[in-house]
């Protein structure tokens, strides 16, 4: 049953002006935040977490998406599973929102007792002719890529994700997920619809006035300029970021480290976009100073200054490999208005907090970078919210990136409804 009208949807789909920003219902409409969670997050893949957050068997996490909740959870067989957080006796959830260790699944009402591989254990009092076999918990699809866990809640999960994982896995494996843990997660809500929210982070014209910490170790310009616009100071630093751009790659595939550009945001289901790119100073990482947080490196990383490794996945997701740890984000719609964006801060299993790394420095790049984001973010929906609002044009040089998003975000949309 939808509760949206999907006939009004389709024709605001179809006024909506190339290169140019959505009319106000796709930010503020529930109806549309409806169609958003049918059309694109129950039937795409989600970047959700990390395989080192359940190193072990009886490992569980449980994640919230939208009505849905997904329990992660790491079996005696040492597989990663993952199931539908919804008790098949009387609907209870499992577990609450988080990681939790456990040696079944006990459903807190009446004590259901599922096994790690979902399958149903106990049940009491349920009679004769009660079938065990037929109430094993609902399995939801899931992919690890080197270690990043995507779900899809759909019964018939796009199989593009295959291609996806043959090509970013030689890009990943080099900083070997598997071997790291998380030192610091971050939940942050966000007062904006979730496509302000990646709009925001497809580009980086908002990043010279807005993230002073971030520019420090991020070339703004690695997302886009109009040379003829720039001083002639601004575009010797343009070049320098193309010649070091040119030269690391070569550095970095010669030593066996994939860096060029790979960039799939065409209408397919499961879009994605990479590229290796040097950072600023000592190239070593996105820090305030540049060098690496961490003492211990990752995986077999042994160029100290491997740069960041951007890696977006459509829906929801964004990180930055580095050589000393890695950044990930999982941007998960609460309703038209709100988003959460989790942050987490990945290093080395062996790295010691206070003797290789410091957890301040670690973070504070990032952190501060989200808070002026979702300062960006609810400005932008305190405005398109207000009658006055028109749809403004995207920057042909700064702002493609963005386009290509809407592109696939109406062509999904679109194929949903119709
Ligand atoms: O985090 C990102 O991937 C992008 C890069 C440019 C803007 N935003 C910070
Ligand atoms: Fe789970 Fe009753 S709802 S055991
Ligand atoms: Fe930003």
């Amino acid at each position: 049953m939808t509760n949206y009208d999907i006939a009004a949807i389709r024709d605001l789909v179809a006024r909506r002006r190339p290169r140019h920003a959505l009319e106000s219902a796709f930010y503020t409409s529930p109806e549309i935040f409806a169609a958003d969670m049918d059309a694109i997050f129950n039937r795409h893949w989600l970047y959700v977490a990390v395989e080192c957050e359940v190193p072990e068997p009886g490992d569980a996490l449980a994640v919230d998406i939208g009505k849905s909740s997904v329990i992660i959870v790491r079996g005696d067989d040492a597989q990663v599973r993952a199931f539908h957080n919804v008790c098949r006796h009387r609907g209870a959830r499992l577990l609450p929102p988080g990681p939790a260790l456990v040696g079944n699944l006990v459903c807190p009402y009446h004590a259901w007792t599922y096994g790690l591989d979902g399958a149903l254990k106990f049940a009491e009092h349920m009679g004769d002719g009660f079938d065990r076999a037929c109430l094993g918990l609902r399995p939801v699809a899931l992919r690890s890529m080197a270690g990043l866990l995507f779900v899809c809640l759909s019964d018939d999960p796009p199989d593009d994700i295959d291609d996806v994982v043959r090509q970013m896995e030689p890009y990943l494996a080099p900083h070997d997920l598997k071997n790291t843990r998380v030192a610091h997660t971050a939940d942050l809500i966000e007062y904006g619809n979730w496509k302000l929210v990646l709009e925001n982070n497809r580009e980086c014209y908002h990043c010279m006035p807005n993230h002073p910490e971030l520019t420090i170790p991020l070339f703004a310009y690695g997302f886009g300029f109009a040379p003829e616009e720039l001083s002639a100071e601004d575009l010797a630093q343009a070049e320098r970021y193309e010649t070091l751009r040119r030269t690391s790659h070569d550095r970095w595939e010669a030593a066996g480290l994939p860096s060029r550009l790979i960039e799939h945001l065409d209408d397919r289901p499961t879009g994605f976009r990479t590229e290796r790119l040097p950072l600023d100073g000592s190239g070593e990482s996105q820090t305030m100073d540049t060098m690496a947080a961490c003492r211990v490196p990752l995986g077999t990383l042994r160029d100290k200054a491997a740069g960041g490794l951007h890696f977006w996945t459509q829906p929801n997701a964004w990180h930055h490999f580095m050589g000393d740890h890695v950044v990930t984000f999982s941007v998960i719609p609460l309703d038209e208005g709100r988003t959460l964006v989790r942050t987490k801060w990945l290093v080395h299993k062996d790295a010691v907090e206070g003797r290789d790394y410091d957890l301040e420095n670690l973070t504070s790049v990032w952190n501060a970078t989200n808070r002026q984001d979702a300062d960006l973010v609810e400005m932008t929906q305190r405005g398109v919210a207000d009658p006055a609002y028109v749809p403004g044009p995207y920057s042909p040089h700064t702002e493609g990136l963005v386009e290509k998003f809407m592109e696939w975000y109406l062509a999904r949309l679109k194929a949903h409804l119709g």
